[in-house]
């Protein structure tokens, strides 16, 4: 299954993406640079992998995102209370509406919950729901923190879970369907 990691510079995607592959916390972790690429079993029953894309929020990477996303089965979509969250949500929601294909799925993650003041409320939890509804989008939202590990079996579950659809449902995230779904294979294959 193909994950990537989108949000605006410094939220914790690079940090959230070691605390996911079991790696220590780095409080001096640097910006990313283009973007880096991992992959890891979900330690399910059916022993998916995973592979994801850890992109840059650096201004001047956007316009590599879309290479990034093409043909993802979920993004994983990091906002930080420090930043403008609201703002950065819809900015990311407009960027999926013109780049993505319905069948890729988003998770919505909120980075640093280990700093009281970047515990999300439940007027922002609601107020998320209000933007996903305008944009006709459904997500599930985690509450995270990689310093002190938290959420990381809820988002591997939720990973879990979908690609379970996935597979179920044979959803393909390809950029060109007919020439993916038609070989022996499917960028479905996990
Ligand atoms: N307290 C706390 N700090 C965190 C957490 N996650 C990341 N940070 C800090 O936030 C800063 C940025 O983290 P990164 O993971 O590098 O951020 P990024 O989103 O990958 O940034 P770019 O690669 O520039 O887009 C670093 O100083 C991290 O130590 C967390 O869960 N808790
Ligand atoms: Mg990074």
């Amino acid at each position: 299954m193909k994950i990537c990691l989108l949000g605006e510079v410094g939220v914790g995607k690079s940090c959230l993406s070691k605390s996911l592959l079991g790696q220590q916390f780095d409080r001096f972790s640097e910006a990313t640079i283009g973007a880096s690429f991992y992959s890891m079993y979900l330690n399910n029953y059916v022993d998916t992998k995973i592979y994801f894309w850890d992109t840059a929020g650096q201004e001047r990477y956007k316009s590599l995102g879309p290479l990034y996303t093409k043909g993802c089965h979920v993004i994983i979509l990091v906002l930080s209370k420090e930043n403008k969250w609201d703002a950065n949500l819809k900015g990311w929601l407009n960027f999926y509406k013109k780049h993505c294909y319905d069948s890729t799925q988003i998770i919505i993650v909120f980075s640093k919950i280990d700093i009281d003041s970047n515990k999300p409320s439940l007027q922002d939890l609601n107020q998320v729901n209000i933007i996903l509804s305008k944009y006709n989008i459904k997500s599930n939202i985690i509450l995270h923190s990689s310093k002190m590990n938290l959420g990381n079996q809820e988002l591997k579950n939720q990973l879990i879970d979908l690609s379970t659809l996935i597979i179920k449902y044979n959803i393909c995230a390809s950029n060109n369907k007919e020439w993916c779904c038609n070989k022996e294979w499917c960028c479905n294959i996990m």
